[in-house]
């Protein structure tokens, strides 16, 4: 049996990836970081009770600014995979704690690989870097493939950067397995709702059922090439299963941009949105509302646009090629653009209409989003 250690599994991708290695038969163990409240949600259909006999997936207390506290439990589990996905990966928030964010992104990813190489397992341990497409930031060719050159836009983008050459150059100097995988934005019911299609589908949701009345956003004009999360984690482990370790660009080739996501997942609601005005003062609006479920007068403002979303230094259009993968790994995403919207609505619904519920019966609800 296989064993793989995964950072940041308590996040999307690690979640998803959990699962995707139990059943391949994999032994996981995932490094989740202390917390003063419960932050395994996205994993606790995984979880085992410690007194069972037979588990095959472990939780450690860990943290990627810690190195002694990586060495020792890369020692103990023996991984022949490290998926390095944790990581602070708020875009905008990575201009407020830019210091940090160097720390846990970039020199996370040197304690990873440096503590490989400590304990003599370059041979047998295989690294997957998080790589991103927000290496790219400033648009210097599209679409963007494995030689387009980087612009980092963020002090995320330029942690990550430092990332992805350190895997690189361990790579190169030590002839250690490790790899980057560029992957382009990847969503799903499961995504952070701090992040762009996530705070949409939800509040799409939340408006449709009368508990929300508008959604701010920021940069409406941004393009993303957005997959779905699931399709992504196959691709981190295909990477790692490849003859010789390179760094692959993942992502559908498609782009989109955020009006147009937003347009998408308020039609799951049966609303139409129609947008109006320019910039700071561009509102959508409910041209007509088809589904009888939920009733939004035409002419009702649900989105508005406020600058505290905006970034100091934006990326506007991500677009990737990903023929590489494509050619050498298989790549067929299963899921489109329109699947994607479907199953984050889906689900988000099935949420809130619990919020209308709970909200119904006078029990408090939690109502803080960003
Ligand atoms: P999430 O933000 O959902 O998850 C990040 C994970 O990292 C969480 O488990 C988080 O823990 C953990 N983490 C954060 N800081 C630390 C730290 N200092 N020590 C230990 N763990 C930490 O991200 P995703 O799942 O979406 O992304 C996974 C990786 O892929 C990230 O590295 C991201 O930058 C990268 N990436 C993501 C893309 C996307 O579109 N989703 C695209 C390209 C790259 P906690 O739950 O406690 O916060
Ligand atoms: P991104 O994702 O920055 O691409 O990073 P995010 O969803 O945060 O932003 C996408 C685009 O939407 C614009 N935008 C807003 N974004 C947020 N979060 N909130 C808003 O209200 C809003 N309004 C408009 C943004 O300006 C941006 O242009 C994600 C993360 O998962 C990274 O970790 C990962 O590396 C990249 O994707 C690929």
């Amino acid at each position: 049996m296989k064993v793989a250690l995964i950072t940041g599994v308590t996040g999307q991708d690690g979640a998803y990836l959990s699962e995707f290695l139990l059943n391949k038969g994999y032994i996981v163990h995932g490094l989740k970081r202390r917390s003063s409240q419960f932050n395994t949600d996205r994993i606790d259909h995984l979880y085992q009770d410690p007194h069972v006999e037979h588990r095959n997936f472990f939780l450690h207390y860990g943290d990627m600014t810690d190195s002694t506290n990586l060495i020792r439990l890369i020692q103990e589990i023996q991984p022949d995979e490290i998926y390095n996905l944790a990581a602070m990966s708020h875009v905008h928030v990575s201009f407020e704690i830019p210091e940090y964010t160097g720390n846990a992104d970039g020199l996370g990813t040197l304690r990873i690989l440096d503590a490989v190489r400590l304990l003599g397992l370059e041979k047998k341990t295989r690294i997957y870097q998080a790589s991103t497409s927000e290496l790219y930031g400033k648009v210097q060719e599209v679409p963007q493939t494995e030689t387009t050159p980087f612009y980092p836009r963020s002090p995320y983008a330029v942690a990550k950067m430092y990332a992805y050459w350190i895997t690189v150059n361990y790579r190169e100097a030590y002839g250690m397995y490790a790899c980057n995988g560029i992957l382009f934005n990847h969503e799903s019911p499961i995504r952070g709702e701090t992040f762009v299609t996530r705070k949409i589908t939800r509040a799409a949701a939340r408006i449709a059922l009368g508990l929300q009345d508008k959604l701010y956003l920021g940069n409406l004009d941004a393009q993303r090439d957005w997959g779905h999360a699931k399709d992504y984690v196959r691709m981190m482990w295909m990477i790692l299963q490849a003859e010789t370790p390179e760094d692959w660009v993942i992502a559908t080739g498609k782009t989109t941009a955020v009006r147009e996501f937003v347009k998408m997942a308020f039609a799951e609601v049966g609303i139409e949105l129609e947008f109006k005005g320019s910039g700071v003062d561009e509102k959508g609006y409910v041209a007509k509302c088809n589904d009888s479920r939920f009733q939004i007068a035409e002419g009702t403002e649900v989105v508005a646009v406020d600058p505290k979303y905006f970034r100091p230094t934006e990326v506007d259009l991500l677009i990737g090629d990903a023929s590489k993968a494509k050619n050498k790994l298989g790549w067929v995403p299963e899921y489109n653009l329109q699947d994607l919207v479907t199953d984050m609505m889906q689900s988000d619904l099935k949420l809130m209409q619990k919020e209308m519920y709970l909200k119904q019966g006078n029990f408090e609800t939690k109502n803080y989003f960003e």
